[in-house]
């Protein structure tokens, strides 16, 4: 078919133009495609040694990518699959419809999947391979405000009860409903990934496809032709982390990943390019990106139009028409159609002269044509090379008819009228008669019905259910004593940081028979400022090329060593992205059936407070692994300033429910709660996940006294106890990571110039000390009358006298939150305010959180107590060099 541009335009006498076109086209018969694009290749070189600035584009024209010509056959039984979809499509209505009949609060969505239902319809019945013993399965992130559907056609395929359709977002209800959204914490054994919050799961997928390699690489699992799925909206891709990693997709030469856009032009208030073409402008972000792009805009109805559409006009017209106005045809009349997309030139309005208005209305976008889908699903699973992605052309709230099909509202529309209902119902066939249609009841053919049996058939063939979780690795064995024995017993006066103890206790897992293969070390691009560069050459960073160059640091002993299967990954500069490796490592138990324990290094600073939807998300998908926030602190990490010092991740990581958090000061401390997290987490098989802050200030690591390893996992015990125990002034000091050994001094402070015998703690963690509080608080509102339980902190400090004082390196709110089950009142010194670029010891006079500050704050609040006399707290005011005047750090 000859296409050659409007000829008037370029100005040139258009018997000239044909015989050019005429020339190539004998070009492409004659010597082939390759040759064509030989010469093409030549002319643009040649027009560019003549000066000549060829306008760039990484667009093709407004047309399917698939010609007609070259389009895979449909191999199922279209219309029996359109039945299904059809009863899916009922009963995903019904279920948003009859939620919002009893509470009309309790919302859903019913025209994203209504627009979703044949790309998501056509990957059930002809792509997405279910888990089993042989296969791996497919992965599929599921557009998650297209559940309804989901969950509708789990019901056909007899994997959800009509009670749990019925208590669709009522999860509380007697027998349990189903959740809003997919969320794998809230339904384990159904969802295995959470895609709601808008623009996680196109990054989540990419970091998955690319984690896919990584194992088969390192020989962790066979290399299989398994594909991750992504389905996401044309509005999401607004979000920066949607697009944010496509070119790695591309360098990593993904063709394991496919991204399906539902383009249905619409977002949540309106269009999501009024003005524009977001199918071009993502063409051309993917293209550009190196993405093999799939354009899926024009169903079967539409080829003989093109066949044509000898000149072109036609492509030319759908692609000047923005999206506004491309929204507005699909909501119109015929009428309006053949003048608004044919009545402006002649030659147009006799391509469609012979087709009746209806004819015109009733013109299919590609998205809902199951042909054209399966030949765009088809092609990109067969491509080779690089990552796919399908851009599908829907209507959002098709079906849905006048009241909401393309309109602005539809997003929002949760209920239908009865007439609205029977419309619905008798444009899809559903078996409903009108009596019952106030009832809308959902709709299950009988078990031997064709369609149930299609159904059955198409997912045994496929290998089974889709979506489907379940845990498959097998518990870990040893205890791994061993490997942290060295690090129990102290550094022997050697100054080190924890951060290095951490690396020393990684290099040793890594050498581990057992766990060594497991474990996943993510940076980025961090890993020297946290001493890790051993690691480069121990073990190499993982690269699907190896190494190409010879590193310019070759002859060092820890050069900068890349290997296919190197098991480092080296990240770059990506917290969202190394989360995401995270992730996928953290689910690998059930998405893979492989314990793979990821060690995620970051500094502390850009974790919790920059991705902290990701982190959600992991705590969601059950993940388990460890994230180290490095270089922690807001008075530890000096000189780097207000962006980097830390005093915010502890407070950060009170919200994510299965994250256990610790700010541990000795090598020891580390030791304990790494050892005890992978027995609870891979062994004992618990979903939680470890936010573990290390430093960089280096010190002598005691060895660890006996019996305390309790105490560290709950979250404190005593380290030191006062050697004065005849004083009658007493205190006990809390003090956390850093700051502990400020507590030490100031405990030495206190006993020498004042006379005070205060017992030291290491508070490993707030986190775990305020859990275990507000738990025991709640069983003893249950349990009124029975002997109440003592919160573990209350227990800690029955037999402990003194005032109480604790300093941390981050908010006076950590420790706050503990002070409702102290004996007595909690004073609490810490960071709150934007830190400042100092050395340690000026910070920490800054923050008011040194040994001086907390000597200061033992005084005062003996003083409180009556215990001395307000000249002693002047006095010490003096003697410690506290300058009054400074200003408040909170403000300043
Ligand atoms: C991060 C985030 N921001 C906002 C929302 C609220 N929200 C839900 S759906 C939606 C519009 C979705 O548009 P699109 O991605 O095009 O999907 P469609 O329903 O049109 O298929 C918005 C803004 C969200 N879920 N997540
Ligand atoms: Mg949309």
């Amino acid at each position: 078919m000859d296409r050659d541009t409007d000829t008037n335009v370029l100005g040139m006498d258009p018997q000239e133009v044909q015989e050019w076109v005429e020339s190539f086209n004998q070009v492409v018969r004659e010597e082939g495609q390759e040759s064509a694009i030989t010469l093409l290749d030549r002319l643009r070189g040649h027009a560019q040694s003549l000066g000549i600035a060829l306008p760039f584009t990484a667009n093709t024209p407004y047309l399917n990518t698939i010609s007609f010509e070259k389009q895979a056959i449909f191999p199922g039984d279209q219309e029996i699959e359109r039945r299904i979809k059809s009863l899916v499509r009922w009963n995903a209505l019904a279920m948003v419809v009859r939620a919002n009949r009893i509470d009309h609060s309790i919302g859903g969505h019913i025209s994203t999947y209504a627009s979703a239902a044949t790309l998501f319809e056509v990957g059930f019945n002809h792509f997405f391979r279910g888990r089993t013993e042989e296969f791996e399965g497919d992965t599929v992130y599921f557009q998650g405000h297209a559940s309804p559907g989901v969950y509708s056609r789990a019901f056909l395929e007899g994997r959800l009860s009509p009670k749990q359709l019925e208590n669709f977002r009522r999860e509380l209800r007697e027998g349990g409903g189903l959740s809003s959204y997919p969320h794998p914490w809230l339904m384990p054994d159904f969802w295995e990934f959470p895609t709601v919050s808008m623009g996680l799961s196109p990054l989540m997928a990419i970091y998955q496809a690319r984690f896919n390699r990584y194992l088969e690489d390192r020989g962790l699992k066979p290399a299989t032709d398994a594909k991750v799925w992504a389905f996401l909206g044309d509005g999401e891709t607004d979000e920066p982390e949607s697009l944010g990693a496509i070119t790695l997709a591309s360098r990593e030469n993904l063709d394991n990943l496919i991204f399906v856009v539902n383009c249905n032009l619409q977002r949540l208030d309106g269009p999501v390019r009024g003005n524009g073409k977001i199918v071009q402008e993502l063409e051309a972000a993917f293209r550009g990106a190196g993405w093999n792009c799939i354009k899926v805009l024009w169903g079967s109805d539409w080829d003989p139009l093109f066949e044509r559409d000898i000149d072109g006009l036609l492509a030319k017209r759908l692609g000047e028409m923005v999206d506004g106005e491309m929204q507005k045809i699909t909501v119109e009349s015929g009428a309006f159609v053949r003048q608004q997309v044919f009545g402006g030139d002649p030659r147009l309005l006799k391509m469609v002269e012979d087709l009746p208005d209806e004819a015109l209305r009733t013109l299919r976008q590609g998205g809902h044509d199951p042909r054209k889908v399966y030949a765009a699903y088809k092609a990109a699973f067969e491509h080779k090379g690089s990552p796919t992605v399908i851009l599908a052309r829907t209507i959002k709230g098709y079906g849905l008819g006048e009241s909401g099909e393309g309109r602005n509202i539809t997003h929002q529309q949760k209920k239908l009228n009865e007439e609205e209902l029977r419309e619905f119902r008798s444009r899809f066939g559903i078996p409903i008669s009108d009596e019952q249609l106030a009832e809308t009841p959902f709709y299950l053919p009988p078990e031997d019905s064709r369609e149930i049996q299609y159904i059955r058939a198409r997912r045994q063939a496929l290998g089974g259910y889709s979506p489907a979780r379940k845990v498959r690795s097998q518990p870990i064995v040893a205890d791994h004593d061993a490997l942290f024995r060295e690090f129990r017993s102290g550094s022997d006066g050697r100054e080190v940081s924890t951060t290095m103890a951490f690396v020393g206790m990684l290099r040793q897992m890594l050498r581990d028979p057992e766990i060594g293969k497991l474990v996943v070390p993510i940076v980025p691009d961090e890993a020297r400022t946290f001493g890790m560069e051993s690691l480069f050459r121990q073990v190499g960073i993982y690269s699907s090329r190896g190494q190409l160059y010879e590193p310019v640091d070759v002859h060092t002993l820890l050069y900068y060593k890349e290997a296919k299967d190197g098991q480092i990954l080296e990240e770059g500069i990506t917290e969202a992205g190394s989360m995401a490796s995270f992730i996928a490592a953290g689910s690998a138990y059930a998405t893979h059936g492989i314990n793979t324990i990821p060690f995620f290094i970051y500094y502390s600073m850009f974790g919790l407070q920059r991705i902290s939807d990701f982190i959600w998300a992991a705590a969601d998908m059950r993940c388990r692994g460890f994230m180290l926030g490095g270089t922690a602190g807001r008075t530890t990490l000096a000189g780097e300033g207000l962006q980097h010092q830390d005093g915010n991740s502890h407070i950060l990581a009170l919200p994510i429910p299965t994250m256990r958090a610790y700010d541990p000061a000795f090598a020891y401390e580390i030791a304990v709660i790494i050892q005890d997290g992978i027995r609870r987490m891979y062994k004992d098989g618990e979903s939680i996940f470890y936010y573990i802050t290390v430093m960089n200030e280096p010190y002598a690591m005691p060895a660890m006294p006996a019996g305390i390893e309790n105490g560290i996992l709950k979250g404190m015990y005593k380290f030191r106890a006062s050697e004065n125990g005849k004083s009658k002034l007493r205190a006990q000091l809390f003090g956390s990571g850093a700051i502990l050994r400020e507590a030490l001094t100031a405990q030495e402070i206190l006993a020498e110039k004042y006379g005070v015998s205060a017992d030291v703690w290491s508070v490993t963690s707030y986190k775990s000390l305020y859990t275990d509080g507000i738990d025991t608080e709640r069983w003893n509102l249950l349990h009124a009358g029975e002997k109440p339980r003592v919160p573990y902190v209350t227990e800690c400090l029955a037999d402990s006298d003194g005032v109480l004082v604790a300093a941390s390196d981050y908010l006076k709110a950590l420790p706050n939150l503990i002070s409702r089950w102290t004996p007595r009142r909690l004073a609490s010194l810490g960071t709150d305010g934007f830190g400042r670029s100092e050395s340690r010891a000026a910070l920490r006079d800054f923050f008011e959180v040194d040994a001086r500050f907390i000597a200061l704050a033992t005084l005062y609040e003996l003083f409180r107590e009556g215990k001395i006399e307000s000249a002693v707290v002047q006095k010490a005011v003096q003697d410690l060099e506290i300058n009054l005047e400074k200003p408040n750090p909170l403000f300043s």
